[in-house]
């Protein structure tokens, strides 16, 4: 069965990642949103991408779920000793990835390339595609601080400005990257991971051409909310500032009619009464490796009954 996953970071690679653990690399490609992307210490840094590969090929921290494990922060601590910006952890390691991922787009490489490129280096075999090659940033509109960046809202200010809304800066030039169109006409099905619906993945389906696609295919959605009515952290938090109930139903709500399978959490079972399609309950918070390849297992059976 081919598998289009798309996934935004630490939730989405980790389900990526238990799909991997079932699919041969021909058979599963995982589209990425790049709207967390900026530019920081005159680097160009794309998270997510980041996390997908890392996870993907082994080389991620394990407790964070971002950035590098066996990680070391020499470059940072120095950095700030000599009063650079040190609110976003890049480590030692991790830089690497940066530091040649911003030289090759100095170049003219587009981001699928470079992406295609560290995969090989990093002995990984799927398919990790940028949503796009163009330039697309979310942007957070708060009611004190005017519009920030992703990062520089969510990592730098703790979530902390009240949010009116967002928006995705740039996706109006925004072409699908190469292989995007392509994945997902071929795939027999598509797999929205548990990434935050309206910051993380909506960027991905806002990209020209995608939504249509999607829409002709079978489509199954992981809550990434687990609990009833509030998630842990920051995400939470936005999404009531923005008039979103946080709950797997309002996360079936917003995907709406391209859904066509639902995975949530036994906690919420109670909601799944009020989910109209196809729905498999269980335990979907994935603590290790066997958990991303037990919840993968049950998206692709929820796929086969669909
Ligand atoms: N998230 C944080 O909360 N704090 C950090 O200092 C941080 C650094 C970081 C460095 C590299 C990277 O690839 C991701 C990093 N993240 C950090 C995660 C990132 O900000 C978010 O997880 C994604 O943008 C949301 O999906």
């Amino acid at each position: 069965m081919k598998i289009v996953a798309l996934a935004g970071g630490v939730g989405g690679a980790k389900l990526a990642d238990g799909l991997a653990q079932l699919l041969l690399p021909e058979n599963l490609t995982i589209i990425v949103n790049t709207g967390d992307d900026f530019e920081h210490l005159g680097l160009y840094i794309s998270p997510d991408l980041d996390t997908v590969c890392y996870t993907l090929g082994g080389l991620a921290n394990t407790d964070t779920g971002w950035g590098r494990r066996e990680e070391t922060f020499h470059v940072l601590e120095n950095l700030q000793k000599l009063g650079g910006p040190d609110w976003f952890r890049l480590g030692d390691r991790d830089l690497a990835t940066h530091i040649e991922r911003t030289r090759r787009i100095q170049e003219g490489q587009p981001l699928n390339q470079i992406t295609r490129a560290f995969c090989r280096a990093w002995g990984i075999d799927y398919s990790i595609l940028p949503m796009s090659d163009q330039s697309v940033r979310t942007m957070v509109e708060t009611t004190e601080d005017g519009e920030l960046a992703f990062q520089e809202y969510f990592v730098h200010r703790k979530c902390e400005p009240k949010v009116k809304g967002f928006h995705f800066a740039g996706i109006e030039n925004a072409q699908p990257a190469p292989g995007v169109l392509e994945a997902l006409e071929q795939a027999d099905a598509v797999v929205i991971c548990p990434s935050n619906p309206w910051v993380s993945i909506d960027p991905i389906l806002a990209v020209a051409g995608l939504w249509s696609v999607l829409a002709a295919k079978p489509v199954v959605a992981v809550s990434p909310i687990i609990g009833g009515q509030a998630i842990k952290g920051p995400a939470a938090k936005m999404c009531i500032e923005l008039g979103i109930l946080p709950s797997a139903l309002a996360v079936a709500h917003h995907y709406g009619k391209i859904l066509s399978g639902f995975v949530l959490d036994r906690v919420d079972t109670n909601l799944a009464q009020n989910i109209t399609i196809p729905t498999w309950i269980t335990d979907t918070l994935m603590k290790n490796k066997d958990d991303r390849r037990r919840l993968a297992q049950g998206v692709l059976n929820l796929i086969e009954i669909l």
